[in-house]
Order: structure tokens, then C-alpha cells, then sequence
């Protein structure tokens, strides 16, 4: 079993709805979610957009390897209606967004995973949730916790 954090987001539709079946789909077919942040509304960040966001960040407990939980959640973002998730590498507004952005205490770099997520130190929508489930987590906290000591 390992604790996996996600990062949920959605700024397109019914917001909360899209959240809630999102959340009732990764506690199915990923595991046991054990800690939540709660939904919180957030400013389009890096991307130009009129639509607020709903964001939440999540940790589930999982039987899923790294890829399975990639395509798990991809097979989600799918069914819920997700269709490109940028144009020309630039963020589009979207119904659901999943990210993983921790897999236990694991570095991954291939050509399909980076995780520990490279940017979620710099997003404050991804910030603002983990603080919200622990108000101790500051990103130097966290670098130890999930990238050692030395990075
Ligand atoms: N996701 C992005 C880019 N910008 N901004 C907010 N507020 N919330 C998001 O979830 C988000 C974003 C890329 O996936
Ligand atoms: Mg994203
Ligand atoms: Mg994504």
C-alpha cells in the first residue's frame, strides 16, 4: 500500500459536481482516500482564463504502480468528458484535471512520470491544498519529506 497525493481541479461545467465524481472515482478505482482538503477556489494560474477554479488536494492509500495510477486517473479525466489538455502548451480550461503529485517517498523520471511533480512547489493552487490538510507543510517540509534531504 503506498499514500499517493493528488492534485483535483476543475474550472469548467458544474465545478463541485465534476470535484465530487472525480473524488467518489479515485476513492473506487485508486484506494482509500485518507486525507482531503477540502474544495477552495483559485485564480487561473499561468493561463488566461475568465473561469475560477475549484481546486482540492487528496491522499489515497493505493495497490496501483506509478503507471497504472497514471492511466487510472487518465481513464477518469476521459470518462468525465476531459478532452486536450493543452493547445499549443498552453493550459486550457478543463472539467477535470487529476495530477499526481506524490507516490509514496518514490523519485520517478521516465517519459511518462516525473513525480514528485516538478512544478507543485510553485503552484500556490497545489500549495494552498496541502497546507490545508497539514497547516505545517511548507515547501522546505515538504522537499525533505518527498525528495530528501539533499534536493
Ligand atoms: N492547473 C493548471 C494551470 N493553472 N490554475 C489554477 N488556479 N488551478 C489549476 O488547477 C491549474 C491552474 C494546469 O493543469
Ligand atoms: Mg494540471
Ligand atoms: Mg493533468
Amino acid at each position: 500500500m503506498t499514500e499517493t497525493f493528488l492534485s483535483l481541479g476543475s474550472n469548467l461545467g458544474n465545478k463541485e459536481e465534476n470535484m465530487d465524481r472525480a473524488v467518489a472515482l479515485i476513492e473506487e478505482r485508486v484506494g482509500h482516500i485518507t486525507k482531503n482538503s477540502g474544495y477552495y477556489y483559485t485564480e487561473p494560474w499561468q493561463m488566461t482564463s475568465k473561469n475560477t477554479f475549484v481546486n482540492a488536494v487528496v491522499a489515497a492509500e493505493t495497490e496501483l504502480s506509478p503507471l497504472s495510477l497514471l492511466f487510472t486517473l487518465q481513464a477518469i479525466e476521459r470518462e468525465m468528458g476531459r478532452t486536450q489538455k493543452t493547445r499549443r502548451g498552453v493550459y486550457e480550461d478543463r472539467l477535470i484535471d487529476i495530477d499526481i503529485l506524490t507516490y509514496g517517498r518514490q523519485k520517478i523520471q521516465t517519459y511518462e512520470l516525473t513525480i514528485p511533480h516538478p512544478l507543485m512547489w510553485k503552484r500556490p493552487f497545489v500549495m494552498r491544498g496541502m497546507t490545508l490538510i497539514d497547516p505545517r507543510f511548507t515547501e522546505e517540509d515538504f522537499q525533505k519529506t518527498f525528495c530528501g534531504e539533499t534536493q
